[in-house]
C-alpha cells in the first residue's frame, strides 16, 4: 500500500571518485585496445614546454607523469592516453595563446572539464596536450531579476547550483556527476540529465558563449537575452560539439526560479506497460509541476542497494518510477499528487509507493537513482549505452541483450530518463571482455537505428562511438559536419579522433 517514507536509511555515499583509482588496474592504452593510428601531429619538445611555461607559468604547465596520470584516464577507466603535458590556464587570453601556438606547431590538444564523460571524449587518445579547464572557475555575475548566470567554463555544476540558489534561482541542468563535472563540459556535451523534461536541453538554456577557435581567435558570443535573432546562431556550434570546434571559456546561462515546493514519489510497478500508463497519467495530472520522470528496473536498483549498502523504501518490483514535482505552492502540488497517486493505485497501475517532501528524504530517494551508474562500475567493467528509443519499444532491448550476452555478464539492466525517451542500457562484467563487446556492438546500434532512435541521447560521441555515428546521421549530414570541422579547425588539432568517424 501507499505509505509515507519510513526513516530506514543508512546512507554513506562518498563523493565521486574516478572508478579505476579505487580498486582497479589501469586500463589498456586506447591505441592498443582500439588499434587506432596516430594522426600526423608534431611531438612535444623542450622548446614547446618552455613556450607553454611562458604562457601559464611553470606551476600550471605540468610534466610529471604521475601528476598527469589522472588526466590521461577517463572516469570509467575505459580509455587511456599518454600525454606528457598538462596545461591549466586561468584566463581566456591564456587559452587563446596556447591554441595559437599549438595550431602553428600542429600539436594536437584534448580539452578537459571534470573528466566525468562516459564516451572516452575527455582524455587524450595518444599524446595530445591536455588543456584542463579546472582553474577557469570564476563566477562573474548573477542577475537575480533576469535569472542569468555568467561564469567561466570550469565552474563545477554543484558549486553553481549552490551559488545561484542563494539568489532564489536554480541551474537548468542536474546530473549525478554534478559534484565533479564542469558547466563547460556540460555545454560541450549538451548534457541532458535529470530535469530535461522540465527545462529542456542546453541549446535553449545557454544564452551566450565565449569560445576560442583552434587558431586562437576569441569569439565573443555572449548575450544576456533569450531573444537574439541576429544572423546565424553561432553559439550552437559549441553546444554538443565536444570540444572539436573550439574551447568554451565563458557562458551565460538562463536559470529558472528555484522551486519552493519539491515532492518526490518512488513507485513500484509490475510491468513496463504499467509504467508507461503511469507516465502518461503523471503528465496529464501533474502538468506543469512535473520535473523529473525516471525509470529504474529491478536489477539497477539491486546494484545500488548491494554496492552502497542502502535500503529501499519499497519491497521488490520489476520496475520503479521516480517522479518529482517542483512548484511554487506546496498545498496545490500535494493536492495534485494525491489525486494522481490515488487514481493510479485504483486503476492498479501502481502497486506500492512512497512520497515525500522532506529535504533529506528527497535526497535519499534521488541517491537511489543517481548512483546506479557508479554502482555498476563498482561491479567491474561496464559497457554503457545511452540511446533514444520510441516509448513503445523503450525497454524491449534489455531482455534481448540479456539473452545475447547470457552468462558472460554479471548484470544487464536498464534505467534512465523515460520521460525523455532516453534509456541507459548497462552491461556489467568482471573486466573488459572482447566476447561481450562483439555480442553487444554494433548490435545495439543497429537495433536502435532500425527504430529510428539515437545512438547517443545525451552522453555524446566522444572516442568510443565515432564509428557508430552513421547509425544516426545520414552521409550528407556527416559530410557537412566534416566540412564544418575543416573550416573551424583546418589542422584538426582540437580533440582529434573524437566525434567524427575515423578512417582506421
Ligand atoms: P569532460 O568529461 O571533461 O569532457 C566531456 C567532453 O567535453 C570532452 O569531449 C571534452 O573535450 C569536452 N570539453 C570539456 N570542457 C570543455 C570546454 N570548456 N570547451 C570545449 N570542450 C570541452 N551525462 C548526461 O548527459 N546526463 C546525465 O544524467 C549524466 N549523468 C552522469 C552521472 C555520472 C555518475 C557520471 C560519471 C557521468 C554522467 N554523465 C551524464 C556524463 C557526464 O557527466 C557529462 O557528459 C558531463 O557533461 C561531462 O562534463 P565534464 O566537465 O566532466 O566534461
Ligand atoms: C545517468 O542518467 C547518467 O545516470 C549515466 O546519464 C548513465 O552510466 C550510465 O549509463
Ligand atoms: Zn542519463
Amino acid at each position: 500500500m501507499y505509505r509515507p517514507l519510513a526513516n530506514i536509511w543508512k546512507f554513506n555515499f562518498n563523493s565521486l571518485k574516478r572508478c579505476y583509482q579505487s580498486s582497479k588496474a589501469l586500463p589498456d592504452l586506447t591505441k592498443d585496445r582500439y588499434a587506432v593510428k596516430r594522426g600526423d601531429y608534431a611531438t612535444i619538445d623542450d622548446n614547446d614546454i618552455k613556450h607553454f611555461e611562458s604562457i601559464v607559468s611553470s606551476s600550471r604547465c605540468i610534466t610529471d607523469t604521475s601528476d598527469i596520470e589522472p588526466y590521461n584516464v577517463d572516469f570509467l577507466g575505459a580509455v587511456r592516453g599518454y600525454s606528457q603535458v598538462l596545461l591549466k590556464p586561468k584566463t581566456t587570453e591564456e587559452v587563446s595563446a596556447i591554441l595559437k601556438y599549438c595550431n602553428s606547431r600542429k600539436l594536437a590538444v584534448a580539452s578537459q572539464g571534470g573528466n566525468t564523460g562516459l564516451v572516452g571524449g575527455s582524455v587524450p587518445v595518444f599524446d595530445e596536450v591536455i588543456l584542463s579547464m579546472q582553474l577557469m572557475n570564476k563566477i562573474e555575475h548573477v542577475d537575480e531579476t533576469a535569472g542569468i548566470l555568467v561564469c567561466q567554463s570550469g565552474c563545477i555544476l554543484e558549486k553553481l547550483e549552490e551559488h545561484v540558489s542563494n539568489c532564489g534561482l536554480s541551474m537548468p541542468i542536474d546530473l549525478g556527476a554534478k559534484g565533479t563535472c564542469h558547466i563547460g563540459g556540460n555545454v560541450s556535451t549538451n548534457a541532458g540529465g535529470l530535469r530535461l523534461i522540465r527545462y529542456g536541453n542546453l541549446h535553449g538554456n545557454v544564452l551566450g558563449v565565449e569560445a576560442v577557435k583552434a587558431d586562437g581567435t576569441i569569439l565573443d558570443l555572449m548575450s544576456n537575452f533569450k531573444k537574439d535573432n541576429t544572423g546565424y546562431h553561432l553559439k550552437h556550434l559549441f553546444i554538443g560539439s565536444e570540444g572539436t570546434l573550439g574551447v568554451i571559456t565563458k557562458l551565460a546561462i538562463a536559470c529558472p526560479t528555484a522551486s519552493k515546493a519539491v515532492n518526490v514519489a518512488f513507485l513500484g510497478l509490475e510491468s513496463y506497460d504499467a509504467l508507461l500508463k503511469t507516465f502518461l497519467a503523471a503528465k496529464r495530472d501533474l502538468g506543469e509541476i512535473l520535473s523529473a520522470c525516471e525509470l529504474i528496473d529491478k536489477l539497477s536498483l539491486e546494484a545500488v542497494l548491494q554496492q552502497y549498502k542502502l535500503n529501499s523504501p519499497l519491497s521488490e518490483y520489476p520496475f520503479y518510477l521516480l517522479l518529482e514535482t517542483s512548484g511554487s505552492n506546496m498545498e496545490h502540488d500535494e493536492e495534485k499528487i494525491s489525486h494522481f497517486l490515488e487514481s493510479a493505485m485504483e486503476r492498479g497501475d501502481i502497486l506500492d509507493g512512497t512520497v515525500t517532501n522532506e529535504t533529506s528524504k528527497v535526497a535519499r530517494i534521488w541517491q537511489l537513482r543517481e548512483t546506479i551508474s557508479t554502482a555498476l562500475v563498482k561491479e567491474g567493467y561496464v559497457f554503457k549505452y545511452d540511446v533514444s528509443l520510441p516509448l513503445s519499444h523503450f525497454y524491449d532491448i534489455v531482455p534481448v541483450m540479456r539473452e545475447r550476452v547470457g552468462d558472460l555478464a554479471y548484470r544487464v539492466c536498464g534505467y534512465g530518463h523515460v520521460g525523455d525517451s532516453n534509456l541507459h542500457l548497462n552491461v556489467s562484467c568482471a573486466e573488459f571482455n572482447q566476447e561481450i563487446y562483439k555480442r553487444v556492438e554494433p548490435f545495439v546500434y543497429e537495433y536502435t537505428s532500425k527504430l529510428r532512435g539515437s545512438v547517443s541521447a545525451e552522453h555524446g560521441i566522444g572516442f568510443l562511438k565515432t564509428n557508430y555515428l552513421k547509425y544516426s546521421k545520414q552521409p550528407e549530414a556527416l559530410n557537412l559536419m566534416k566540412e564544418m570541422k575543416a573550416v573551424m579547425d583546418p589542422n584538426g588539432i582540437l580533440n582529434p579522433y573524437k566525434v567524427l568517424p575515423r578512417q582506421n
